[in-house]
């Protein structure tokens, strides 16, 4: 038996072998849970969707740049590399030249692959800084409303994320873990970067705490809990009344607050007048009073962790529940404490509460932009509608700048943005549109210029993530697909057409920049480091473990003068001046409760990450195509909302609003309070006029911001129908390539 070629991904380290030409794919040894998106690997590496060589929208081709309708299903012709090289060069030098280099966009956001230097937006970015610059975008979708807040309420962002009290603290300290979102098990596979142990399930089967999963769907935590079926979007209501009983009871720690907090008063005010009690959120989130006061007093006497998953922020007013919750963890007065106090993203990432080592990795450095101008990342396509147009954004005000043409590596718009219809007319505007893709992802199929990327196993990197126990070389194991050339290959290529080749490569190939950066690394490790041959030979360097027991912000609590927070104050805000300084009607200066107003639409649909592929990545592979329903994504809804519309488990619905439709099948499950649908994103788009035959939900969130604060993404909830759909349903598409004609055909 050969020795498996090692490789990680961002669903967890693993080998591959050739077995009788079909690709076998080995978990890591070390791993004690390795996911089940394995199981897509062989299946997508050389799937159909792949696109094996560049192709030209035929308008494009035929008419040149300019803004265009286009259209999903129109015909591709596929070129040579240096045609299509050519090409892009020569648009990125009109753009330039006549428009200015803030006229290019390239923020590029996605998750791309792991893999430290053929990382996609690493990349593009460098190439893009030493062609005169670009437009970027700032924050990211998952985590962009709390990015923007935390250092207003806490100073700091990443400590929250990264430094996050550790299970095995957890597991030893905390009583009773009230759990906003829960802990969902299918997101703890998942850590940008790479993972190599997956030891997040094998803690929660290790916690002594009673469990509050507090969510509309009971399978947001993966073992036994007392669920209390809220409201999807009414989690600050919540909060707010189990403050108010602690406030009301004198059950807050009143020394707490004086000593580590400021701006109670206020907040304290807000609670008492026109009292935010238990009986006011009962009717607002679905649980019953009793139930809240009780749950209140059972905080004030254990030692409680409350923690809010990203999702909660991933709505309209987006900023309140994290904030809410970091104000009720400080009127327990348990932070800093082990167990304790409160956390954001349990659940959410695979690396939060880790405790795997927290060194410098490896890393290609971006360069320098010489362009200023950015975007909060979500507000794409209100850039690209309304340039010129000023908004807020975190006290300053901005304004969108005028895009030409639109550079993307590494992500799935189509994928990630939210109303997707409206997307499709922001794609209009530019001039042109370039897309590096290994698939012919909705994005591709909306581009004017396609360029095939290789995949991690089709080329030579290394990779590890963030608390990641190992540093693993992801050695080349199958050849490319079709003509596809590494992300850095395609900029160089460029590089050279645009006079920048000699400062993008630096001389180097792809292989040296790897020897390069690991021997860089290797220099100022703070501990022994193999040469780099025997590192590429070994397969693997075990990094030195990092601190099991750690609680957030236990330093502050034991030295609030001498360790203080990064806030204006020192302390926790749980009123900002600043943030209140701004005036936002939709964000002011402490956490209350914001209705969302009335909406005709009767259902809630919860548009959460899916568990069977990442994101939209491996959508066309094995373990996510079995969960399909008929071809289309699976929407879970309760048993009464779909009797009450005459539809059984496994019909084809239509789901809808005002901003469009898709199809998916009906699973009826009792796991989710009725009233809340369910349907994961990542379905490939694969529009049919206003309808996604497939089940992509992003054709009914709102592109609406979470708050002018932040401008987050708020894609996590939609007000929808669902109806039957009968009759023959559109055959999905998106999964075999657009229809692609040669260059001698094509002229
Ligand atoms: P991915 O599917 O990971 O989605 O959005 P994101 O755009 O990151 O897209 C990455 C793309 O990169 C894939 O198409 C993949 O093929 C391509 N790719 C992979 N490797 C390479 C490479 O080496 N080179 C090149 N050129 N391309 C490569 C994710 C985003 O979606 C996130 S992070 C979140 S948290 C959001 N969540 C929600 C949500 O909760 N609800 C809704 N409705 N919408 C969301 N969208 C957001």
């Amino acid at each position: 038996m050969t020795r498996p070629t090692p490789t990680t991904s961002h669903w967890g380290a693993f080998g591959v072998r050739m077995n009788r030409g079909e690709v076998e794919v080995i978990p890591h040894p070390a791993d004690p849970a390795p996911s089940p998106l394995l199981g897509n690997v062989a299946s997508a590496l050389r799937h159909p969707a792949r696109v094996a060589r560049p192709a030209v929208r035929r308008s494009r081709l035929e008419h040149g740049p300019g803004p265009r309708p286009r259209a999903a299903d129109e015909e591709f012709v596929e070129v040579g590399w240096d045609e299509a090289l050519d090409l892009v060069a020569a648009e990125l030098d009109r753009v330039r030249s006549t428009s200015g280099n803030e006229a290019i966009f390239g923020g590029s956001y996605g998750w791309a692959s792991a893999g430290r230097f053929h990382h996609a937006q690493s990349q593009l970015h460098r190439f893009l800084g030493l062609a005169g610059g670009y437009t970027s975008s700032r924050n990211s979708y998952s985590l962009g409303t709390s990015l923007v807040l935390l250092p207003h309420v806490v100073g700091d962002s990443e400590q929250v994320v990264r430094r996050a009290s550790t299970w095995p603290t957890i597991a030893e300290n905390t009583e009773l873990l009230v759990a906003f979102g829960g802990v969902p098990e299918k997101n703890v596979y998942v850590t940008p970067g790479g993972v190599t142990r997956h030891v997040t399930p094998g803690h929660l089967k290790s916690l002594r705490a009673d469990v509050a999963l507090i969510s509309p769907l009971r399978t947001d935590f993966p073992l036994d809990a007392r669920w209390y079926p809220i409201r999807p979007g009414t989690d600050v209501a919540l909060m707010l009344a189990l403050a108010h009983t602690l406030v009301s009871e004198g059950l807050h720690d009143r020394g707490f607050l004086d000593r580590y907090c400021v701006g109670f008063a206020p907040f304290e005010r807000y609670l008492l007048t026109e009292p935010k009690d238990a009986d006011w959120a009962a009717g607002i989130c679905g649980i019953p009073a009793d139930g809240i006061r009780e749950l209140a007093r059972r905080m004030a006497r254990s030692r409680t962790l409350i923690t809010v998953t990203w999702s909660l922020q991933r709505i309209r007013y987006g900023e309140q529940p994290v904030w809410a919750a970091i104000a009720l963890a400080a009127l327990l007065g348990q932070i800093g404490l082990p167990g304790g106090g409160f956390g954001h993203g349990y659940g959410s990432m695979g690396d939060v509460g880790g405790h795997g080592p927290t060194g410098r990795l490896p890393y290609l450095p971006q360069g320098r932009d010489p362009v200023s101008t950015f975007i909060p990342v979500a507000r794409i396509a209100d850039m690209l509608l309304h340039p010129g147009e000023a908004y807020d954004y975190d006290g300053q005000t901005l304004k969108y700048p005028d895009i030409r043409l639109v550079y993307w590596a590494g992500g799935n718009p189509f994928h990630h943005h939210q109303d997707l219809n409206r997307l499709r007319r922001a794609f209009a505007r530019p001039d042109t549109i370039v897309v590096h893709e290994p698939y012919w992802t909705a994005t591709a199929r909306h581009a004017d210029i396609v360029l095939p990327a290789t995949s991690t196993l089709e080329r030579d990197d290394f990779g590890s993530g963030r608390r990641d126990t190992h540093l693993i070389a992801m050695r080349r194991a199958v050849e490319p697909y079709g003509e596809a050339r590494d992300d850095y290959d395609i900029l160089a290529g460029l590089a050279a057409r645009l006079g920048v080749y000699d400062e993008f490569t630096e001389g180097r190939t792809a292989r040296q920049w790897l020897e390069h950066l690991y021997t860089a690394w290797r220099e100022t490790a703070p501990f022994p480091v193999p040469p780099f041959a025997e590192f590429w030979e070994a397969g693997e360097l075990e990094l030195p473990p990092g601190h099991e027991r750690e609680t957030l912000f236990e330093r502050f609590r034991a030295d609030p003068e001498g360790s203080p927070l990064r806030t204006p104050s020192g302390r926790i805000e749980i009123t900002s001046a600043t943030v209140a300084g701004f005036g936002y009607d939709d964000c002011p200066g402490h956490p209350v409760w914001l209705d969302p107003g009335p909406d005709p639409h009767p259902l809630l649909l919860i548009a959460n990450q899916p568990s069977t592929r990442l994101h939209s990545q491996l959508d066309p592979g094995a373990v996510s195509q079995a969960s399909k329903i008929s071809g289309r994504e699976p929407l879970r809804m309760h048993p009464s909302d779909a009797s009450a519309r005459g539809i059984a488990d496994g019909d084809v619905v239509r789901v809808f609003n005002d901003r469009g439709a898709c199809l998916a099948g009906a699973v009826l499950s009792e796991d989710l309070r009725p009233g809340v649908v369910q349907l994961a994103t990542g379905a490939w788009y694969d529009p049919l006029g206003d309808l996604c035959v497939h089940g992509n939900p992003n054709v009914l969130t709102a592109d609406v911001p979470s708050s002018r604060l932040s401008q987050g993404c708020a894609g996590q909830h939609a007000r929808v129908d669902v109806e039957r759909f009968d009759g023959d349903p559109p055959p999905v598409t998106v999964l075999a390539p657009p229809r692609l004609l040669s260059r001698e055909v094509a002229s």
